[in-house]
């Protein structure tokens, strides 16, 4: 049975920043710190500090719940997200700033990939095999003084599995040596970059390292907070006495959910076939420990492979190769690539969910609002950040993207059948119309709410008219305002290296005004807007990149349809947003 091949010459960081919307008010304001802090989405705890979680407090907790466990609970409303935006951006940008190869793979807000390899491999050349323990790490080319001290003889931190005596003599074949080298190596670079992060930035991290985004992400768990874990070698099975890889042995314990890359849907369905029934599954709760099914049940369940697992998940809209593609995960084989930093996103999307908006007047009061929101984006994502303090309209270029097309979409509520209730198979009902950018989008002499007025009076309802020609058009369960088709302005990124087509240019001596199409990909940046009828945490927050972790059928949407509203909802959130309809009003 071939199951895909591990490709392990890879060193790959993965950072999850600790309890991430609670360290950003902390950061603010430090006296928290001491304190439990939880950070409030509508009726739910979308996150507490570690203070909190040592009283009881956990992610995803009613408030009530919350107040019940700790009364003395300090709670702060979460639902702008400006501030957690930001910060998450700068310190992408600050991990970002020690790569060599600009691959730095933002997910969601508070996680960052980095493929260090290159670094790695330039810092093995430079080992003196005679004095491993006094090593220096370079972390620039072009200047050998500049780096750390490191002992290459152990790893630092954590290991999984643990050992508190492991040299690389410890390993046996000589690719799990040269691994285990590596390995070495990117421990000490992770604890090096957490220090910094720690030190300049204020900011904890937990860190995992191995040789893939699946191993390093999934790792990084085994010590939390502020810890790093590597997962050590044997990575192939008969360099071990018992002939299990690490990597088996690490993977085997997940619950099959647990595994990035293995969605919602395909986890219940694996769970349904090892267990011979239906698998329930409790969104307000935990997982029922009797419907636990772990990678070792499926992995080692009779006949399982490739082609069964097609069996299981494939269908109309699976991807033909997730038979091959599951059993690889169940492996911990994830070859996907850390991709490369973009300094522009492709485009910026706004969107907000709602019960049934049936008059237009309250579509144009949503507009307003979402247009707003979108130049305020706007504002935030496509002006260099030095930049946008000093700037005035006649000062230079100052947007490093403009994006051409302005999209609406809407979609409509499932019709309700005869008995009252809703018919939610009826899916495709999301319709869009494009016109171009208007110039006065990139004004910046007036506020973001007159611009965003003007849009609506001169764009927005013309084209929602466009959409719905009929006075009576239904009722709308979402609205989305974006812009897309982004053309990129040359312009000096500092963290780029020598292939950023702005710099290339200036460097040329071409024109700053410049422009280069760029490709379009399909990955938008959604965000909820604090006010529609669900909570931030059901509308899909933190949708921005996370294809990797969301999907497991390509042509499947990574969101789960709501019974109770008929809401799309990332599949991350679903379990909060079923939280929002058990929590009582307020
Ligand atoms: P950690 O990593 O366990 O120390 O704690 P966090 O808070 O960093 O949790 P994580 O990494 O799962 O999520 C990062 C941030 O994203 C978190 O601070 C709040 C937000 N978040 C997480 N899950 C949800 C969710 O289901 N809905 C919403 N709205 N936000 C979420
Ligand atoms: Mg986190």
């Amino acid at each position: 049975m071939a199951a895909l091949r591990r490709n392990d010459s890879r060193v790959i960081i993965h950072f999850d920043y600790d309890c991430f919307y609670a360290s950003v008010l902390e950061a603010e304001n430090p006296t928290l710190k001491s304190l439990p802090l939880a950070v409030q989405q509508k009726q739910i705890v979308v996150t507490c500090n570690y203070e909190a979680r040592r009283r009881g407090l956990r992610k995803l907790q009613l408030i009530k719940e919350a107040k019940q466990i700790c009364p003395e609970v300090v709670i702060i409303l979460g639902e702008d997200l400006t501030k957690f935006r930001d910060v998450s951006k700068s310190l992408y940008g600050f991990l970002k700033g020690f790569t060599w190869s600009q691959k730095a793979e933002r997910l969601g807000f508070d996680e960052v990939f980095l493929d260090v390899t290159d670094m790695i491999d330039y810092n093995l050349s430079l080992l003196n095999h005679h004095d491993l323990a006094n090593s220096f790490f370079c972390l620039d080319r072009q200047d050998p003084t500049v780096g750390f001290q490191f002992d290459a003889t152990s790893y630092c931190g954590p290991t999984y599995p643990q050992s508190t005596e492991i040299s690389l003599l410890g390993t046996v074949t000589t690719d799990d040596h040269n691994l285990a080298q590596r390995l070495i190596l990117g421990s000490h670079l992770a604890y090096y970059m957490r220090s910094r992060l720690e030190n300049e930035r204020g900011y904890t991290a937990t860190v995992g390292i191995s040789t893939s985004k699946l191993l390093s992400k999934l790792v990084g768990n085994v010590h939390k907070p502020n810890n790093q874990t590597t997962l050590i070698p044997p990575y192939s099975p008969k360099a071990s006495v018992d002939e299990i890889s690490n990597v088996d042995r690490f993977i085997d314990d997940h619950e099959i959910g647990k595994i990035p890359g293995i969605g919602f849907k395909s986890a219940q369905k694996i769970r349904s076939y090892i267990l011979h029934r239906e698998a329930t599954f409790e969104p307000y709760t935990e997982r029922d420990e009797k419907d636990q099914v772990k990678v070792r049940d499926v992995r080692l369940s009779q006949s399982m492979g490739p082609p069964k697992l097609l069996d299981i998940l494939g269908g109309p809209g699976a991807a033909r190769d997730i038979g091959v593609r599951t059993w690889g995960l169940l492996h911990g084989v994830d070859n996907s690539e850390v991709l490369e930093a973009r300094s522009v996103p492709t485009q910026i999307s706004i969107e907000d969910s709602y019960q049934g908006l049936q008059h237009f007047e309250d579509v144009k009061k949503q507009l307003q609002l979402l247009a707003t929101s979108l130049i305020k984006r706007m504002r935030t994502d496509l002006i260099d950040e030095e930049d946008r303090d000093n700037a005035r309209e006649d000062d230079g270029p100052r947007w490093i993207a403009h994006p051409r097309t302005l999209r609406l979409s809407t979609r409509r509520r499932s019709p309700k059948n005869a008995d009252g209730s809703r018919d939610y198979s009826f899916t495709n009902n999301r319709i869009s119309r494009s016109g171009p950018v208007p110039k006065y989008m990139f004004s910046l002499a007036e506020s973001a709410e007159a611009v965003a007025e003007k849009l609506v009076d001169d764009c927005l309802v013309s084209m929602f008219r466009k959409l719905h020609p009929d006075k009576a058009f239904g009722e709308l369960s979402l609205i989305n305002v974006a812009v897309t088709n982004m053309v990129e302005t040359a312009g000096d990124d500092k963290q780029s290296s020598g292939r950023d087509i702005g710099k290339m240019f200036k460097q040329q001596g071409s024109l700053a005004s410049a422009a280069v199409e760029t490709n379009q990909r399909d990955d938008e940046m959604h965000q909820g807007t604090a006010s529609g009828n669900l909570p931030d945490a059901a509308v899909g927050t933190q949708v921005e990149d996370t294809a990797w972790e969301e999907s497991d059928e390509e042509d499947v949407p990574s969101t789960q349809l709501c019974d109770v509203c008929g809401s799309h909802i990332p599949l991350f959130a679903f379990r909060a947003h079923a939280l929002y309809h058990a929590a009582p009003d307020v």
